[in-house]
């Protein structure tokens, strides 16, 4: 086993569409690898999971019996699913593929800031560990917006413990001047404080403070452009995984499926 791969992101950023070409990707190329899933209210993935959390907790089930309205049977789902993780861990060591890739809850805070998340991180997260948040690039238009996104990264680097790696996905709807532009703001954070600061509003001042904490402290990569629909992006986002977990050793990394 080499490592865990977390798939993190705000509702619809594309997560369950990365893991599904992320592993068609590994497949084309030979490394052995599982896909995990632990969104118990997806009613259906593009791709076959090799481990399914419906395949323990029923959300129409709890529907049915639980006085719950749809968010709080979501929560009661994860929190559930969650009690199952000795057995989906052992399914894992059983296989001992090199790369897990788990694919979370469509709403992140259902994942990230309950408890389902850390134990998810400290249960069945063999070998290396790393998390990937996925920025919407329909939400990072403007700096505000942006800026919001990688906060909510950092704080999902601060809930989990993982190093994370920021994916700005659907590349591919991105107009070259759009991506030019959010790209820039990475290479210059200043200026993306320095339009946050223009703009009014204490909200913006607070957000501009945030973001140059974050910079600062552990320097925001630019982001690596994936695009799942089109299949882009998926040499280069594999190279940066396992540059994480081998420590800049690239060569190798993955062993032919026997
Ligand atoms: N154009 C484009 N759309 C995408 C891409 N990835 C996901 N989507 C769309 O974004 C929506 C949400 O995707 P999904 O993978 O279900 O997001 P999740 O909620 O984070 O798992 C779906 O309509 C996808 O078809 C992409 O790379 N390009
Ligand atoms: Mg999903």
């Amino acid at each position: 086993m080499i490592g865990t791969i977390l798939v993190l992101g705000t509702a619809g950023s594309g997560k369950t569409s990365l893991v599904k070409a992320y592993g068609d990707h590994l497949r084309s190329v030979g490394v052995s690898h599982m896909l995990v899933n632990f969104d118990p209210a997806v009613s259906t993935l593009p791709y076959n999971p090799d481990l399914d959390v419906r395949d323990f907790v029923s959300i129409s089930r709890i529907l049915e019996r639980e006085a719950l309205g749809p968010n709080g049977a979501i929560i009661a789902a994860v929190d559930l699913a969650a009690t199952h993780l000795s057995e989906i861990s052992k399914s894992i060591l059983d296989e001992d593929p090199d790369y897990v890739i788990v694919d979370t809850p469509g709403q992140l805070e259902i994942f990230a800031f309950r408890s389902a998340g850390p134990m998810v991180v400290n249960e069945i997260s063999h070998g290396q560990k790393v998390s990937l948040f996925l920025l919407d690039p329909t939400l990072a238009q403007e700096p505000a917006d942006l800026a919001s996104l990688l906060l909510l990264s950092t704080s999902s680097t601060l809930r989990l413990g993982l190093n994370t790696l920021n994916i700005l996905s659907k590349a591919d709807i991105l107009r070259e001047e759009e991506r030019d532009k959010l790209l820039g703001y990475f290479e210059e954070p200043e200026a993306l404080g320095a339009e946050l600061r223009r703009s009014k509003g204490m909200a913006r001042e607070l957000a501009a403070q945030l973001l140059d904490v974050v910079f600062l402290t552990g320097g925001v990569p630019s982001p690596l452009l994936v695009s799942a629909a089109e299949y882009q992006g998926l040499e280069e986002l594999h190279g940066e995984i396992q540059r994480q977990f081998l420590g800049g050793e690239v060569e190798d990394a993955g062993r032919e499926r026997e």
